[in-house]
């Protein structure tokens, strides 16, 4: 008798056969306050192993989700160039499947990576803390601070909604606005009665490449991040964001970022749920209107 292999969910299906891949990306080679994400893809692992199949307060046989786990990617450590090169020829061979990629960070530059590799853009939603719109940083263009300027440059800033921001330089901001970039930000999130339908509006029809910054929640419930921010969702709201997000788009593809398990046991634990829960948001929506595999 052996036991269950250590893969996301303990699931063994091949990439054939697989609706979800996950891969991990450990990449953390420009963290700028606490490092330490290049542990998270096998701390989120470690974790997702012990989530229940069955999700009893939404009725959901999480099982039903075809996932496969790829592993982690080779990174090169100090070598954004390189490790960019790497994520995207993985991407490809993924989306070549017609499979939807669930990337596990590392820090947050790993997401250009990953929008790389898609030939027809995404519309480029993230949720998190922080507005990323920096030309460089610490003269480095691709710095974690800079990922969101730098994924606009890909796909176009008006092709991007940026939710959760409560932390940015005065330039960054009128950066982002001159740019036409969309974005909510915490105030508007908690004020606004309707930022949920407004959402709903933005990314309708589109297809949704959804980032999500652990740090886009309450530090009081993920306190594992490399740049905890206060303020900030609860998991509960979280999953109203999604629910947003999935009741009128079209999920391409996926990654969790940000996560530093050595800072808390807890965090890796609500990410491997968050995942679960994105894929769910989804797969209810695709099950409604597409019927595929
Ligand atoms: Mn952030």
């Amino acid at each position: 008798m052996f036991t269950a292999p250590f893969t996301f969910g303990r699931r063994e299906l091949s990439l054939k056969e697989a609706r979800y891949a996950v891969i991990g990306i450990p990449y953390d080679s420009s963290q700028s306050y606490r490092s330490g994400s290049r542990h998270a893809p096998a701390a989120i692992r470690e974790a997702s192993r012990e989530i229940e199949d069955y999700d009893i307060l939404s009725d959901f046989n999480l099982h039903d989700l075809k996932i496969c786990d790829l592993g982690d990617i080779d990174v090169s450590f100090g070598y954004f160039e390189e490790t960019a090169r790497v994520i995207e020829d993985t991407i490809r061979d993924i989306l070549k499947h017609d499979v939807i990629p669930v990337s596990l960070g590392g820090e947050h530059t790993i997401s250009y990576g990953v929008i790389r590799a898609f030939d027809k853009k995404p519309f480029y939603v993230v949720l998190d803390a922080h507005l990323d719109f920096r030309d460089e940083y610490l003269n480095n263009r691709f710095s974690h601070a800079c990922v969101l300027r730098r994924i606009g440059e890909l796909v176009g800033f008006k092709n991007m909604l940026a939710i959760g921001v409560r932390s940015g330089s005065l330039e960054e901001i009128n950066g982002a606005k001159e740019a036409g970039l969309n974005f909510i930000d915490f105030n508007e999130c908690e004020n606004s009665d309707s930022v949920l339908d407004k959402i709903s509006g933005i990314v309708s029809d589109k297809n949704v490449y959804l980032s999500i910054d652990m740090d886009v929640l309450d530090p009081v419930e993920a306190r594992g991040v490399g740049n905890p921010e206060p303020l900030g969702f609860s998991y509960r709201e979280l999953l109203g964001y999604l629910r947003a997000l999935s009741s009128s788009s079209r999920l391409i593809g996926v990654d969790l970022v940000e996560i530093c398990p050595q800072y808390d046991s807890y965090t890796p634990i609500l990410g491997a749920k968050l995942i679960f829960k994105v894929l769910e948001a989804f797969e209810r929506q695709s099950q409604l209107s597409l019927g595929k595999k």
